[in-house]
């Protein structure tokens, strides 16, 4: 098991090439703004206000690194990204956050896995699949948490759970890791917090 002893905020950067040079094992949260990313990293380390969260979509706007220090490993990274499909962002902006964060995507050796959080009281949105086959058709690996999933009824999340999987396996052979959470009630956070201790 996995046991964090401390996370403290590194940087903010808007390139690639401005992340930390040290090559730690890294985990990114990505998913539609206001789905609960920086409130997830909180959940996990325990810390209400380690990233900035707001009820405001749109609050994080750079890649941010946070260095996690345990018992048992070398230290590690969890990096909150920047939400999409803000819809008050405009055209022109959307398409350089695209290329800002694909850049990352793409090109972050050390990235080991993307967490793409998705909110659990929805059905499928367009956004959110297509960014899910954009990461599966460039081998980029990830995993889907759902999130805030205190703000519905046992029933209702399992039949949404249910819709999910089906629309993914529309597309893929096999489904990729599934977390269901809840940063208000720090549900899955062990399951998450395993799931990442397999890598590190
Ligand atoms: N009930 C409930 N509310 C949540 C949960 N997670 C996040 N929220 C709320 O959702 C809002 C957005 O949370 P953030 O963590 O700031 O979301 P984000 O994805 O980082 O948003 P951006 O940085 O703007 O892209 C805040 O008001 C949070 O308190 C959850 O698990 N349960
Ligand atoms: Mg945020």
């Amino acid at each position: 098991m996995l046991t964090i002893t401390s996370a403290e905020f590194v940087k903010s950067s808007v390139a690639v090439e401005q992340c930390p040079s040290q090559p730690l094992p890294e985990f990114a949260f990505i998913g539609r703004s206001n789905v609960g990313k920086s409130s997830l990293i909180n959940m996990l380390v325990q810390r209400r206000k380690l990233a900035k969260t707001s009820g405001k979509p749109g609050k994080t706007q750079t890649i941010n690194h946070f260095i996690i220090n345990e018992t048992k490993a070398k230290p590690w990274y969890l990096v909150d990204l920047p939400g999409y499909g803000y819809a008050k962002t405009a055209k022109s902006d959307r398409k350089e956050w695209q290329k800002f964060i694909t850049n990352y995507l793409e090109n972050r050796t050390n990235l080991i896995c993307t967490m793409v959080l998705i909110d659990a009281r929805h059905e499928p949105q367009k956004i959110d699949l297509e960014f899910i086959e954009y990461l599966g058709l460039g081998g980029i690996p990830f995993a889907c948490v759902f999130t805030k999933c205190d703000k519905l009824k046992p029933g209702a999340l399992t039949r949404n759970l249910e819709v999910y999987s089906s629309t993914l396996l529309e597309t893929f052979v096999s489904l990729p890791p599934i977390f269901v959470t809840s940063a208000e009630h720090s549900t899955g956070r062990q399951e998450l917090l395993d799931f990442l201790a397999q890598y590190i």
